[in-house]
């Protein structure tokens, strides 16, 4: 009788070894691990601060000249900058200065700047124009400005309407060939 009451202790002893292995086993199981991220991502933005006009005195050229900055598209800052010359002479010269200012927030890279203009019926440039202060691959970190100057000088003998565009295009920074 007391060799059965002692193999009932060990298959009791055994059991609840069992269920207490199975119990930390099953622990295991429902064990969660979370990671919880969160992806903003950053906005390019670039805008025109400070323009001003300065005509440059020459005796030989005479005109007005009148700089407005724009909103395009609506956004709350200035990407256009129209510029209107009237009743110019040959050598009439201004110059446009003005902000190219990183309002987003990641590094941008100047990526390219285009400049076409007008020809008169020589086949000449009706302008020569000069983009001071702003070069490809320039880089402007966020809050950040580029002072430019734009130096206009016209060259066009006959009388007539001539237009010019420019286009400065910004990419983000590692577009751009940042490391
Ligand atoms: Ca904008
Ligand atoms: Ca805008």
């Amino acid at each position: 009788m007391k060799g059965n009451l002692t193999r009932i202790g060990i298959i009791s002893l055994v059991l609840t070894l069992c269920l207490a292995g199975v119990g930390v086993v099953y622990a295991h199981w429902t064990q969660t691990l979370e990671i919880e991220g969160t992806v903003e991502t950053g906005v390019l933005d670039v805008e025109f601060l400070q323009c001003g006009v300065t005509e440059i005195s020459d005796p030989l050229g005479t005109g007005e000249t009148t700089v407005d900055c724009i909103n395009t598209d609506g956004d709350g800052d200035l990407d256009a900058m129209l510029i209107n010359m009237s009743n110019v002479t040959v050598c009439y010269t201004v110059e446009i200065d003005f902000d190219v200012h990183n309002n987003g927030s990641v590094p941008l890279v100047i990526d390219a700047i285009v400049v076409t203009m007008d020809q008169t019926s020589q086949g000449d440039d009706a302008f020569d124009i000069q983009l001071q202060g702003i070069a490809i691959g320039d880089e402007i970190n966020p809050c950040d400005s580029k002072p430019c100057i734009l130096r206009i000088h016209v060259l066009a003998e006959e009388v007539g309407c001539y237009g010019f565009f420019i286009t400065i295009e910004a990419v983000n920074w590692n577009e751009g060939g940042g490391s």
